[in-house]
């Protein structure tokens, strides 16, 4: 993070990534009731979106027909709705202290439209450094399962998110292949930042092992 530090302490931020269905959303809601259990103030959020500005482009992201944009028009967009999070969610409530769990950041862009589509990581790092500088997450988990296993829950899971939310989905099995690969890279290149996670474990176990790296990194308490 490039915050500057005021009289109080900052907030640190944590992310989530990883495939379709590795369980991110279910461990968010299971680490922000250990973080409240513990007296920790937390803001959950997701990307795309999290602030009312960016929530607008999500829907340019997710719905409609798999081939709606240029690769580079949706790294595009996703900054654009990246900034906005920053800027109206994350950083005030890092400033003030609390501590922002999201759904998805900057390495979606990097797996998805970096190796997805093919853009490479460098060309997304460039955006990353124009749009946010030095920003980054203190601590990332990325949730890795095999693909079939992945698009199998995200297919049980539908009727509870938004029915017209499968533009990724609907994506081929190699772009789910490349975007896993994508995140294990990620993982390797940022091994202080980044750990993986077998999310073919059970949803307890998922939770447990991110609860005790929390503990080891960030120097709390989470039972
Ligand atoms: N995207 C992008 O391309 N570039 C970017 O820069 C960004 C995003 C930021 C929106 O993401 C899309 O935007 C995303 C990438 C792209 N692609 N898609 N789709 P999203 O986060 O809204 O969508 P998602 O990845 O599909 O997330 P999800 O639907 O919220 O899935 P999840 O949070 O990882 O999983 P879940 O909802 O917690 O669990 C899925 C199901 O599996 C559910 O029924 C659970 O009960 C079940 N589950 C969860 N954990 C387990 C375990 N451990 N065992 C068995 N079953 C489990």
């Amino acid at each position: 993070m490039s915050l500057q530090r005021g009289s109080k302490p900052l907030g640190n931020f944590i992310t989530l990534e990883g495939g379709e269905g590795a369980g991110k959303t279910t461990q968010i809601k299971l680490l922000a009731d250990g973080l409240k259990t513990a007296g920790i103030d937390t803001v959950t959020t997701r990307e795309p979106g999290g602030a009312p500005a960016a929530e607008v482009i999500r829907s340019l992201l997710v719905e409609g027909d798999v081939e709606r944009w240029q690769p580079m028009t949706e790294a595009l967009l996703n900054y654009a709705a990246r900034l906005e999070h920053v800027r109206e969610t994350i950083e005030p409530a890092l400033t003030d202290g609390r501590w922002v769990i999201s759904d998805r950041f900057s390495d979606s862009t990097v797996a998805y439209q970096g190796f997805g589509h093919d853009l490479g990581r460098a060309k997304i790092e460039r955006l990353h450094e124009l749009v946010l500088g030095s920003f980054e997450p203190d601590l990332t988990f990325v949730l890795d399962l095999p693909v079939d296993e992945g698009l199998a829950r995200a297919e049980n899971r539908d009727g509870e998110k938004g029915a017209k939310e499968d533009r990724y989905e609907r994506m081929s099995q190699d772009f789910h292949q490349r975007l896993r690969d994508g995140f294990l890279d990620i993982a390797r290149r940022n091994p202080e930042r980044c750990a993986v996670i077998d999310a073919t474990q059970s949803p307890d176990d998922v939770q447990k092992e991110i609860r005790s790296l929390i503990n080891n990194r960030l120097g709390v308490s989470l039972t």
